[in-house]
């Protein structure tokens, strides 16, 4: 089982948990902690040295490199960026050839602003994709976005098996439910692999479906700041306990190599990287 840790987000305030990694050292520490915990994938967002999200593609880059001196995780950066920021400020950090980004496929309301994903938006953004041989990951908010995707794939955009990460409980998407995460992985094309992020208290709930169902774990405070009710998590507690119940259950963690083959992801030559087993 492959374990995905979204370990900074964009809308969360430095003022809300001590435990979110700022700058890029940060997050090459936390990569580590979590990969030692049993993560394999490492979602990326960043954030400037005052905490405010950035799309400075030298921030992602620097990101990258921290983060690959001290492991093998997968590295994927955010290509949703924040509500408000432009397609070519989400795609920009692209180009520091991440092996693996988020593509989100199609517009949703997010709280009380829409994250939009018109279907120009997104063909833009997979043509960076395709320009720096980055792999994306579809993120799937509403039940209609899997259609979308089935269509950028008639489109040749996209290839079918592809690796889908359902998020569900946003205010403004699909509600994290037994019945609609069932819904979601029968309406997969066939061969995806799939995994589930649940936000805020859901984050638990969609994990224990997924452990049990055969699909993937996106954990991390990205989507849940909570280890329980009041008490603040850290990324690396949310993968260890998660990766304790998949234990558990008789579903070990992927290592990384294992997710990339999991995952059908192009060899690349390590650069520098450091394996942390
Ligand atoms: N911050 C959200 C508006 C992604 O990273 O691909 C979008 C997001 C999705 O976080
Ligand atoms: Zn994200």
């Amino acid at each position: 089982m492959i374990v995905t840790v979204a370990a900074v987000g964009a809308e969360l305030l430095p003022e809300q948990t001590p435990h979110l990694p700022i700058t890029p050292v940060q997050l090459g520490e936390t990569a580590a902690r979590c990969r030692a915990a049993g993560a394999s994938i490492i979602h990326v967002h960043c954030r400037n040295d005052d905490g405010a999200n950035t799309a400075d593609p030298g921030r992602f880059a620097a990101a990258l490199a921290e983060i690959g001196k001290r492991s093998d995780i997968i590295v994927q950066f955010t290509t949703g960026g924040a509500v408000g920021m432009t397609p070519a400020e989400r795609a920009a950090p692209l180009a520091a050839r991440p092996e693996m980004a988020t593509l989100t496929c199609g517009t949703v309301n997010f709280g009380d602003d829409v994250f939009e994903n018109s279907f120009p938006i997104m063909r833009g953004i997979l043509a960076e994709m395709h320009r720096y041989g980055v792999v994306p990951e579809l993120e799937i908010f509403d039940a209609g976005h899997l259609a979308n995707a089935r269509r950028l794939e008639r489109e040749g955009l996209l290839r079918f098996p592809a690796h889908v990460d359902f998020v569900l409980g946003v205010p403004g998407g699909l509600d994290a439910s037994a019945r609609n995460l069932s819904y979601l992985v029968e309406a997969l094309p066939p061969g995806c692999t799939w995994s589930v992020a649940g936000i805020g208290r859901a984050q638990l709930e969609m994990a224990l479906l997924a452990i049990a169902m055969g699909g993937h774990v996106r954990v991390g405070l990205e989507d849940n700041i909570y280890y329980a009710k009041g008490k603040l998590a850290s990324n690396e507690e949310l993968v260890a306990r998660v990766v304790r119940i998949a234990g558990e259950f008789g579903r070990p963690v992927a290592t990384p190599e294992q997710a990339r083959e999991l995952l059908g992801l192009p060899v690349r030559a390590a650069i520098g990287a450091k394996d942390s087993t």
